[in-house]
């Protein structure tokens, strides 16, 4: 069965990315040039209508949505390889959680203070057209997400336990973000450390090397 990833680099492929090089799965990678329109072009809309990378080709399936991309991944192949919890378990309902809510929750205040109280020059908004109330209540928003990660990690050195997952790849590659592009500080040393940890990663150096 191959495995075919769709990726532009430095953006939501890197995750996926990331995680295949973590897998160890053997894959090909196909480069789309925004500037071209590869991602507008009826062969790559065959694969993801939404026309965004990343999305993948696992043998018959066709996917997109990077955090779905990362479930597949880590379902097909990686409880075998200790990277993701069995089905079923309760370990796997919190890899769910804790993935879905960097998504859901971090990403979307990282982006929100980015567009209202940032300097971006693509995603922020004009400074007259920013309300610094927004970019306040985003900013106590990530304070409270830091706070949950410190909490979390204090009686763990991973998202869900003594050893690495591909829940840590999500949650750090959302988490990593904030302080990256919006400046966000990190107001913790156990999520610094552990952020660290994760971006210390082999596989991540590769998936960054390769894009
Ligand atoms: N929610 C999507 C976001 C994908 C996304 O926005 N990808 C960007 C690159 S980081 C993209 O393809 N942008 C091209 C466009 O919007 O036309 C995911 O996580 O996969």
């Amino acid at each position: 069965m191959s495995i075919t990833l769709y990726y532009t680099p430095m953006g939501s492929a890197t995750r996926c990315h990331w995680a295949l090089h973590e897998l160890g799965v053997p894959f090909e990678k196909v480069r789309l040039h925004f500037d071209k329109g590869d991602h507008k072009k009826p062969e790559f809309l065959a694969i993801n209508p939404n026309g965004k990378v990343p999305a993948l080709v696992d043998g018959d399936v066709k996917l997109f949505e990077s955090l779905a991309i990362l479930f597949h991944l880590g379902d097909r192949y990686g409880v075998s390889r200790g990277l993701w919890p069995a089905s079923g378990t309760d370990a796997r309902s919190e890899a769910y959680v804790w993935s879905v809510w960097a998504m859901v929750e971090v990403q979307t205040t990282v982006f929100e203070y980015i567009k209202q109280g940032g300097e971006h020059p693509r995603l922020s908004l004009p400074r007259d057209k920013q309300h610094k109330d927004t970019a306040d209540r985003a900013l106590a928003t990530w304070n409270t997400c830091v706070r949950m990660l410190d909490e979390r990690l204090a009686s763990r050195e991973y998202l869900l336990g003594s050893t690495f997952s591909l829940c840590d790849v999500a949650v750090a590659s959302v988490v990593g973000l904030g302080p990256m592009m919006a400046g966000l500080d990190l107001d913790s040393k156990r999520v610094s450390d552990w952020l660290a940890r994760c971006q210390g990663r082999p596989a991540l150096a590769r998936a960054l090397g390769d894009g």
